[in-house]
């Protein structure tokens, strides 16, 4: 990356990334790891601040670590205005709205942003997931308000993170990538950009095949998830253990049942869905059953609770986990915010705890507090700190006799043993024999 195209006085970067949130912030870090200079724009001023002072949100290992490092090399600047680079990378959310429909405006202001730092040879990256057709449609048109040709003079494609929380940095790194270019010549310059930070192999595509990939890969997950689901509630009405049944389909060279749980949580699985069926809903009726039938289990998480007619309302309830899923701090679209919801609605006197999550649409409290007195526990995520808990330290800890396991995290013998009834997800214990 030379900068002999770049002429005036405005100061310049090599890379600029907008966008400092999960999946920015990391990527930002690991271009600026390898000694490339990034500037790092988010609107965020507390966000800014917080990073100028060397700390990163979230629980993301080696993140702070990183982040210390590049500030310290002066290889990574945080700043609230982008200036001009050589390639510019969008890593802004792509909301879903209240009607399910995408909500391009962030990656719109962007990119609006970004039209007066453009000069020849620059490459714009779109990593935010967005509609099939986004890059080509939304944001070409608004860069190409600098005068300059795009495809030619500047060059564009879309490359989807692909890498899962809780283990962000290891993934950005060693899955393989897509480059989507607008053109050849796009694609190209993309892909040589990922492999000067990437380890995984990266596959040079064209734009619209990358937008689909990323949107299938998660609607994928989504419908498998929703498959597993379905199969427990099946399993439930015929007395049998969808846990041992599913570890005996997956023995099945060609399968990997999902997961059952109290539903889908997080930023994408949820919403990328309608990201793919945007404008189309008529062709999807198992993507969009799919997201309904997600949807539909935390009040089925409640119904198991209900069904044993120990606890109704005030309860009190103590739900044993706020984040989206394990081992993380994020809670974003969790099951537990519609868990509680429900819940509270019928009158029960809902308690919340969650050893990870810091900020949760409900107050959070210490894990002794929130199950003391108790009726019931519903355990909504397979934190570790739950799969560790013992039967014996939780009745001196609770009152509550009644377990509600949503994800199959506790050994319900052990429990049962330890003087508990517990009811777990997809489980009905029947004449089944010990092998
Ligand atoms: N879940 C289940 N059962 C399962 C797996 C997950 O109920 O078998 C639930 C989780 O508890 C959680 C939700 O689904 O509530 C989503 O969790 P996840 O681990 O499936 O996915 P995310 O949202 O953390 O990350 C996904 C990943 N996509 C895929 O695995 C296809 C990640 O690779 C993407 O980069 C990320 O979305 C993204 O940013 O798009």
């Amino acid at each position: 990356m030379g900068n002999e195209h770049h002429t005036g006085t405005e100061s310049h970067s090599q890379v600029c990334v907008i966008g400092l949130g999960y999946v920015g912030l990391p990527t930002a870090l690991l271009v600026a790891s390898q000694g490339i200079a990034v500037q790092g724009v988010d609107v965020d001023q507390a966000r800014v601040a917080a990073l100028q002072r060397g700390e990163a949100a979230g629980s993301e290992a080696g993140l702070n670590d990183l982040l210390r490092a590049a500030l310290q090399n002066g290889t990574f600047v945080p700043a609230l205005t982008p200036c001009q680079a050589e390639v510019f990378v969008i890593a802004v959310q792509t909301p879903v709205t209240a009607d399910k429909r995408p909500d391009l405006s962030y990656v719109e202001t962007v990119a609006r942003d970004i039209v007066p730092h453009l000069s020849k040879d620059t490459l714009v990256v779109l990593e935010s997931t967005v509609p099939v057709g986004t890059t080509k449609e939304v944001l070409c048109p608004i860069l190409a308000e600098s005068g300059l040709d795009i495809g030619a003079e500047v060059l564009v494609a879309y490359c989807p993170e692909r890498a899962l929380p809780g283990n962000l940095l290891t993934e950005l790194l060693h899955n393989p990538r897509l480059a989507g270019g607008i053109n050849e010549l796009s694609a190209k310059q993309a892909a040589d950009f990922y492999r000067s930070f990437v380890r995984g192999p990266v596959l040079a595509t064209d734009c619209g095949t990358a937008e689909m990939a990323k949107l299938m890969e998660n609607t994928f997950r989504d419908v498998n998830i929703a498959l597993a689901n379905e199969m427990a509630k099946l399993a439930e009405a015929h007395g049998v253990d969808f846990w041992a049944a599913r570890e005996l389909a997956n023995r099945h060279p060609r399968v990997d049942i999902h997961e059952a749980g109290p539903g889908v949580g997080g930023h994408c699985v949820p919403l990328d869905p309608y990201l793919l069926i945007d404008r189309h809903w008529e062709l999807a009726p198992l993507i969009r059953q799919a997201r309904e039938t997600n949807d539909s289990m935390p009040e089925h998480v409640i119904r198991l609770l209900e069904e044993v007619g120990r606890v109704g309302p005030p309860g009190p309830v103590a739900v044993l986990g706020a984040s989206y899923k394990r081992g993380i701090d994020d809670t974003r679209e969790s099951p537990s915010a519609r868990l509680i919801e429900i819940l509270q609605a019928r009158g029960y006197d809902v308690r919340v705890t969650d050893p990870k999550a810091t900020s949760f649409r409900y107050p959070l409290q210490g894990f002794e507090a929130a199950v003391s007195d108790a009726a019931a526990l519903i355990l909504a995520v397979d934190h570790d700190e739950y799969a560790r808990m013992e039967p014996g330290e939780m009745r001196r800890l609770s009152a509550a006799r009644l377990v509600v396991d949503a994800r199959n995290c506790l050994d319900s013998r052990d429990w049962t043993d330890g003087g508990f009834e517990v009811v777990t997800l997809g489980r009905r214990e029947s004449d089944q024999c010990e092998f």
